[in-house]
């Protein structure tokens, strides 16, 4: 079952705690207008907010995840336009989302597709798949973390290299560099990331959502800071009903079964 109230994404039904969201736009390769990122913005307000729904899964087509922000609708946005770009908010919504993201990218995945992509906690990819931020091509620059999401992924060099060049990488350097976690057959990309989803699903949300959290804080902050924040987190699980569930499960050789409190 898929929810038919967006015009630009696919939404199904929640299945063993994992939304599935397709971007749907194959007339532009997905490629990422304001209206899209409005409604992905609306899916996660839903998502967050939702008991049932742990992890989330965005994916696109077989052709494109995404061919970058939406090239015509750029071109009509001038100086004091981008200055109130509604699209900032969209964004930080997606950065500010407690629940684990998978991205399941297959074919291109490009300039904003591919700094959506990295929003994502876990990227996983399609044999086929390219990573590539060709702003540079267009005359102007990634502007939605492609700089700096980039740059902690896969190091300086290559950063410079893709941002400078506008060359995409292919899969295999994309896992090489670190810049995704798994290489599936592309037919397969959607499914093993929704196997990974349930298996995060089935866990404690607490657990998962403050581990999240302190592996996030470490992309952005010195060591002690971080090492002081998950400290703070670890301590925080001792006192949850999933950490006496989840001990007392492993005593009595069984299948925990965490309650998220
Ligand atoms: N925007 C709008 N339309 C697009 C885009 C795009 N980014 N990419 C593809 N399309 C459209 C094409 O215009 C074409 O439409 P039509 O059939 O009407 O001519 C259709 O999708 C299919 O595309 P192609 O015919 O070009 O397909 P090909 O298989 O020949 O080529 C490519 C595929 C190589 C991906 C090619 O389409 C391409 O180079 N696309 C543009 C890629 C690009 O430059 N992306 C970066 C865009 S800029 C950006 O992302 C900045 C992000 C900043 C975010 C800041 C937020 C605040």
């Amino acid at each position: 079952m898929t929810n038919k109230n967006y015009k630009t994404l696919v939404v199904s039904d929640v299945d063993e705690g994992v939304q599935l969201v397709r971007l749907n736009r194959p007339e532009a390769l997905n490629a990422l207008t304001t209206g899209l990122l409005a409604e992905l913005s609306k899916v996660m307000d839903a998502a967050e907010a939702s008991d049932d729904i742990r992890v989330v899964v965005l994916t696109g087509s077989a052709k494109a995840f995404a061919a970058g922000a939406d090239i015509n609708e750029m071109a009509e946005r001038d100086l004091v336009g981008m200055l109130n770009d509604p699209r900032q908010q969209y964004w930080q919504r997606i950065t500010r989302f407690p629940k684990p993201i998978i991205a399941a990218v297959n074919g291109y995945c490009l300039g904003g597709g591919c700094e959506l992509a990295m929003h994502a906690d876990i990227l996983i990819a399609g044999s086929d798949a390219q990573f590539g931020q060709p702003e540079i091509n267009l005359g102007i620059m990634p502007g939605a973390g492609g700089t700096q999401r980039l740059l902690k992924a896969v190091g300086k060099s290559l950063t410079m290299q893709m941002v400078l060049t506008g060359q995409p990488i292919q899969a295999r350097q994309a896992k090489e560099a670190g810049l995704i976690s798994e290489i599936t057959q592309p037919e397969l990309t959607v499914s093993r990331a929704l196997a990974i989803g349930k298996v995060i699903a089935s866990k404690g949300s607490l657990a998962v959502r403050l581990a999240k959290e302190a592996i996030l804080k470490g992309m952005d902050t010195d060591l002690a800071t971080g090492l002081r924040f998950e400290r703070y987190a670890f301590t925080v699980l001792a006192g949850t009903q999933d950490r006496e569930e989840g001990i007392a499960a492993f005593k009595e050789k069984r299948r925990p079964h965490f309650i998220g409190r």
